[in-house]
């Protein structure tokens, strides 16, 4: 065994001895699991420097929260549960809000933390960083898990690995107390006793009846569309998904990380007519979408007055009738699904041309309206001024991957970044949440080894903008640009009440590209279209970290973004 070391023992009876720390690392390669996120510490410090012996990148942040994001994304795009290792309580406390955020998105992810004495722990005598990790991480993550003896490690990482992977996807705690370690064990019993995990996410094939009525209700349709969300990207079913869409004729709707799945440019792309489609349709088919808030949970005003019909497709059954009857539940993986579908289509008549007719005039109507605002050269650089010109940075470089958070930032570049490829473009997800900006660039352009465009509002940025070290650090190939409109929405906000600022507000005239330069990247601001163009390109072209401070316009932005409707309202604000 690779790792064993010999260890005498009493006189004639040597043998070769293994532990905790290499039953790990080599559990892990067994499974083919090749880069680490972490941040070290105790107990984990030697393990990391070990696995990085061994081969496994291990990449260190500056925080967990930014490695958990890491790992999560990494998951993501590789279909591989992504690995987060922090230390004790602390540790995992900050790599956990990673943890829960990859359960929710449907990420495989395993944090693994190092613990404290169980013994210490359980009668709460305060330990060094004591916490009962395993208690807190259980509502948070799909399973969780804690091996307290060497010989265990290769069943407790199986089946972490295979609870990340298998069914839905989502985060799995996995517990490793300092003791365990250092725990020896003989060598060949504890090779024998690793596991390589044997079809991880087995195909999930849907029952016939079940396509045969969803295939039913689709050809019924007059107006029928079909929305895309991330769990058909995960899938990596690219080329069935684009067969069975192309031969249905029903025009589509991606969800923020499905863009590109399709090209947003595709002839049944209804991106550019969203409201249209979701208020005239009738039959509407999701494929690895929720209907969440996202969605406006299938109802109200969003979907208009007439009847609709919904058909899902989803590995989870319970995702079924979540919110709104779903009259042709499909449950399968999504892959076996739309290879069913296209299969079982026959002679399939395309949907009617009044309809499809009605979704491209209205698209275009919306691409020709937006098109002069995406020109505009005005300095300070409102959003759609920048975006003008990031919309054809990625037009350019299809490859590259689109990292984006914030709330304007998010909103508009959402709009009119047009994406080409699938999972390239990787943002909030389903909490909207801020900070996972620069751990998300980091794992996208390790796990892919393509450039990476990071597009950031000032205040999303802030979450995890430490980790530009982390980038410089490690030279990695991604461009951050910075919307700088001197706060969260808007720069403008006044306090009248007293000097403090007011809530959304930050240090005006902020130079965020000299963080950059303070750890050897190249920095730049850029006030105008013209400059950013240029600034970006070359980011782009040389690969080297930048961070590039775009000026925008403080008053540029509203409310919450797209989503100033989730606002409470206080009746007696306006007095
Ligand atoms: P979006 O935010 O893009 O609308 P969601 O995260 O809400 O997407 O939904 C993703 C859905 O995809 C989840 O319900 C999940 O169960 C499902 N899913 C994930 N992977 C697969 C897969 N391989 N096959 C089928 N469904 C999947
Ligand atoms: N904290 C976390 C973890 N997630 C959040 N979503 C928020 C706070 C609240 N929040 C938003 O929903 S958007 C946002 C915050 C703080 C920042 C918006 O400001 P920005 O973008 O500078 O990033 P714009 O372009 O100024 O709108
Ligand atoms: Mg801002």
């Amino acid at each position: 065994m690779l790792n064993a070391a010999v260890k005498s023992e009493a006189p004639g009876t040597e043998q070769e001895l293994t532990d905790g720390f290499h039953l790990v690392i080599d559990a892990l390669k067994l499974n083919g699991i090749n880069t680490i996120y972490n941040v070290p510490g105790i107990p984990i410090t030697d393990l990391g420097r070990m696995c990085q012996a061994a081969g496994i990148r291990v990449i260190s942040f500056r925080h967990e929260q930014n490695a958990g994001y890491a790992a999560g994304i990494a998951g993501f795009l590789t279909k591989k549960p992504g690995i987060c290792l922090t230390v004790s309580a602390p540790g995992f406390l900050n790599g956990l809000t990673a943890l829960a955020h990859a359960t929710t998105n449907c990420y495989p992810m395993i944090l693994i933390s190092g613990s404290s004495e169980r013994e210490i722990v359980d009668l709460q005598q305060g330990d060094y960083e004591e916490m009962d990790q395993l208690a807190i991480a259980k509502p948070l993550c799909k399973a969780a898990y804690r091996v307290l003896h060497a010989q265990d490690i290769g069943i407790g990482l199986a089946r972490a690995i295979r609870a990340a992977v298998s069914g839905r996807p989502g985060g799995v705690y996995l517990d490793l107390p300092a003791k365990l370690f250092g725990q020896v064990m003989n060598a060949d019993a504890g090779q024998k006793s690793l596991v390589k995990v044997i079809d991880a996410a087995p195909a999930q094939i849907p029952a016939p009846a079940s396509v045969k009525r969803a295939l039913d209700v689709l050809k019924s349709a007059k107006r029928p569309l079909i929305i895309l969300g991330k769990g058909a990207a995960y899938a990596q079913a690219d080329e069935e998904i684009k067969n069975f869409v192309e031969k249905s004729g029903v025009p589509f709707l991606p969800m923020s990380m499905a863009k590109g799945l399709l090209p947003d440019t595709h002839p049944q792309c209804a991106g550019a007519a969203r409201s249209t489609v979701l208020k005239d349709s009738d039959v509407v088919m999701l494929i690895g979408a929720r209907l969440n808030w996202l969605l406006s949970h299938g109802k109200g005003k969003t979907w208009g007055e007439a009847p609709k019909k919904f058909i899902q497709v989803d590995i989870e059954p319970k995702e079924m009738d979540s919110n709104v009857e779903i009259v042709a539940p499909v449950v399968g993986d999504i892959g076996s699904c739309v290879s069913a579908f296209t299969q079982a289509m026959g002679g399939w008549t395309a949907p009617p041309a009044e309809w499809t007719k009605a979704v491209t005039s209205k698209r275009e109507e919306n691409v020709a309206k937006m098109a002069p605002k995406l020109m505009n050269n005005k300095s300070p650089m409102d959003y759609h001024g920048a975006l003008g010109v990031l919309k054809n940075v990625i037009k350019e470089r299809p490859d590259a991957i689109l990292v984006n958070e914030g709330a304007n930032t998010l909103d508009l570049a959402r709009g009119v970044i047009d994406m080409y490829k699938p999972r390239k473009r990787l943002d909030v997800g389903t909490w909207g949440v801020m900070g996972i900006g620069m751990g998300q660039a980091i794992a996208a352009a390790l796990e892919t080894g393509h450039p990476v465009l990071a597009v950031e509002g000032d205040s999303a940025f802030g979450f995890s903008g430490m980790e530009v070290e982390t980038i410089c650090r490690y030279n990695l190939p991604i461009c951050v640009v910075i919307f700088n409109n001197d706060g969260i929405y808007r720069g403008t906000d006044v306090n009248n009440v007293n000097s403090d600022p007011a809530t959304t507000v930050f240090v005006k005239g902020a130079r965020y590209d000299k963080m950059m330069e303070a750890f050897g990247g190249v920095g730049v601001n850029a006030t105008s279209p013209d400059e950013l163009k240029r600034a970006v390109n070359e980011a782009m072209d040389s690969g080297k970290p930048t961070l590039i401070n775009a000026v925008i316009d403080p008053a540029a932005g509203s409310e919450s973004g797209r989503i100033g409707n989730l606002n409470p309202q206080s009746v007696l604000k306006k007095k």
